[in-house]
C-alpha cells in the first residue's frame, strides 16, 4: 500500500476501542503502538489486547511476542478503518543483555529474531527500536512553561558525573561492538520476514550518561549504523526532537542526508528549545524548529512516510497519556501537512 505523507496517532500502549476511536476522530489514517502490552505467550483468543496479565518481575514476563496476538492486534485496528503502521520498541528486558553484551545475549537475539518473524507474518511493516540501555534522560519533568503547562528539560551539567547504572562502564567501542553483534544477527531475519527496522536516536544526544556511551547521537554515528547495518530493511525513526536537541542545523543536515537516500521510515515530529548541554521540551508551535519549512522539505524530497507526535507538554486537566495536548499537536501536524502540500 503506497500512500503519501500522512500523520498517524503514535505512542499508544494498546489498541483499545477508546484509543482507536480517538485516532479515527482526529482524522488519522492509522496508529503506531509503542511498547504494547502483549502477553507474548501465543494467546489465541480472548479479549482485546492489553487486558492480559502483566507483572514485571513475575516469572510470567514474556521474552518475545507471538504471531497470533500481533495478527489479532493488526486486524482489530483495521476493523476500525485504521492501519497499524508500526510497532515501536519491544520491552527493554527483551534485549538488555544484547545492548550490554552480557551472557544470555544469544538467547535474547534468538527471541528478538522470533519477534521479527512474528511481526512480519502478522503483516506489520515496521519495528522501531532504540539502543539506549540507560534510556531517555531528563533532569526535570516539571518545568513550567506557557500557561503553567509543564514539560521536561535536560541540563547535562547536572548529570555528567551521575553514578554508573551498571556494574561497569561502557565505552563507545563497547557499544559499537554490541550493536554490530546485534544488528548483523537480526537484519537478515528482518529481510526474510519483510520487516523494516527503524533506529531512534539516543535521547538526549550527549556522549555518555550513567556510564554508558551514546553512539547514536549525531550524523557520523548514524552513517556508521547504516553502514554496519546496510540493508533495504533498515532505516531511521527520525526523531526530529532528539536531533534538534543537538542543534537545529544538525537536525536539518541529518534530514537532508537520510531523506535524500530514502532512509527515513517515519518521523517523531516534535519541537524543542535550546540544545545540548541544555534544552527543554515545548509546545509544537514555539520551538527552535521552523516546522512548516521542514514539511516543505519533506514534500520536496517526496517523503512518503508518516509523522506522529512525540513528547508533549502536560496541559491543564489532561489525562496521563495527554489526550488534550496530543490532540493539539496532532491537529497542528495535520495542518502543517496540508499547508506544505499547497506550498513548495
Ligand atoms: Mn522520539
Amino acid at each position: 500500500m503506497v500512500q503519501g505523507m500522512r500523520f498517524v496517532i503514535g505512542n499508544l500502549r494498546e489498541a483499545s476501542e477508546e484509543n482507536l476511536l480517538f485516532a479515527k476522530q482526529l482524522g488519522a489514517s492509522g496508529i503506531t503502538l509503542n511498547t504494547p502490552l502483549l502477553a507474548g505467550r501465543g494467546s489465541f483468543g480472548s479479549g482485546p489486547i492489553g487486558t492480559t496479565y502483566w507483572v514485571r518481575g513475575d516469572e510470567e514476563v514474556p521474552k518475545r511476542w507471538d504471531f497470533f496476538e500481533l495478527l489479532q492486534t493488526r486486524k482489530r485496528i483495521e476493523d476500525y478503518g485504521l492501519a497499524l503502521e508500526a510497532i515501536e520498541n519491544v520491552p527493554i528486558w527483551f534485549y538488555d543483555k544484547i545492548m550490554l553484551g552480557l551472557p544470555g545475549r544469544d538467547e535474547q537475539i534468538d527471541n528478538y529474531c522470533a519477534t521479527i518473524r512474528a511481526v512480519g507474518k502478522a503483516g506489520i511493516p515496521i519495528l522501531g527500536y532504540h539502543f539506549m540501555p540507560t534510556r531517555v534522560w531528563r533532569t526535570s519533568k516539571t518545568t513550567r512553561i506557557r500557561g503553567n503547562a509543564t514539560c521536561s528539560a535536560f541540563d547535562y551539567d547536572l548529570v555528567r558525573d551521575a553514578p554508573p547504572m551498571f556494574e561497569r562502564e561502557y565505552t563507545e567501542d563497547d557499544m559499537w561492538s554490541n550493536y554490530e553483534y546485534f544488528i548483523k544477527a537480526v537484519l537478515p531475519v528482518a529481510e526474510e520476514a519483510g520487516v523494516r527496522l527503524a533506529l531512534h536516536p539516543d535521547d538526549p544526544p550527549v556522549p555518555s550518561l550513567g556510564g554508558v556511551a551514546r553512539v547514536f547521537r549525531n550524523l557520523e554515528g548514524f552513517k556508521r549504523a547504516m553502514e554496519i547495518g546496510d540493508s533495504p530493511n533498515h532505516g531511521l525513526d527520525f526523531c526530529m526532537g532528539t536531533w534538534a536537541e543537538s542543534g537545529v542545523e544538525n537536525m536539518k543536515a541529518a534530514l537532508q542526508h537520510f531523506g535524500s537516500i530514502d532512509k527515513i521510515l517515519y518521523i517523531h515530529f516534535r519541537n524543542v528549545i535550546g540544545s545540548v548541554p541544555k534544552f527543554r521540551e515545548c509546545f509544537i508551535d514555539e520551538g527552535d524548529v521552523d516546522t512548516l519549512s521542514i514539511l516543505v522539505t519533506l514534500k520536496n524530497m517526496n517523503f512518503t512516510g508518516f509523522l506522529i507526535d512525540d513528547h508533549v507538554p502536560q496541559v491543564v486537566n489532561d489525562t496521563e497519556w495527554g489526550h488534550r495536548s496530543r490532540a493539539y499537536a496532532t491537529g497542528y501536524i495535520s495542518a502543517l501537512i496540508h499547508a506544505a502540500k499547497q506550498l513548495g
